[in-house]
């Protein structure tokens, strides 16, 4: 399966660049900004968007062969405008979704209609693995690209 269907499955989702590394394709896509809960101890919050949200920032990570998402990674996003100026930076949050599947992601703030330049820190997952996995991913990986909002 390619990566853009994998992501195009979920009809809110918007894909914007893609990249693969050791095995492990890596999907940047947007959506409205979402209302969503997280767990604290034993207390959970909501999170809401605010006027200012823009955007519902997501990384997929799936397995290339098998498209099996990807859990248990560390997944920094970094946003930045034009000229290198940093408007967001953020660890997106690990997130279930019934519609769009396991997938790290995090409400954005954009001062405006443009482009922006963005780049995902995907660090190693932090999961006992099996052996087809023991040798993979052992270090952080940058993905950089750039996107355009459209509103
Ligand atoms: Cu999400």
């Amino acid at each position: 399966m390619d990566g853009m269907n994998m992501v195009g499955r979920a009809m809110q989702m918007t894909p914007l660049d893609e990249t693969t590394w050791e095995g492990m394709v890596i999907q940047l896509a947007t959506a409205p900004p979402a209302t969503h809960s997280v767990f604290q101890g034993d207390a959970q919050g909501m999170i809401t968007p605010t006027a200012e949200d823009s955007i519902h920032l997501m990384a997929v990570l799936a397995d290339e062969e098998t498209s099996e998402r990807i859990p248990y990674a560390n997944v920094w996003v970094t946003v930045k405008d034009q000229d290198g100026t940093v408007l967001f930076d953020e660890r997106m949050w690990p997130m279930l979704s019934q519609s769009m599947g396991m997938h790290y992601g995090i409400n954005v703030p954009l001062p405006g209609l443009g482009q922006y330049k963005v780049s995902l820190l995907v660090g190693p997952p932090q999961a006992a693995r099996h052996p087809e996995y023991m040798e993979r991913w052992l270090e952080s990986f940058t993905f950089e690209t750039t996107f355009e909002w459209g509103g």
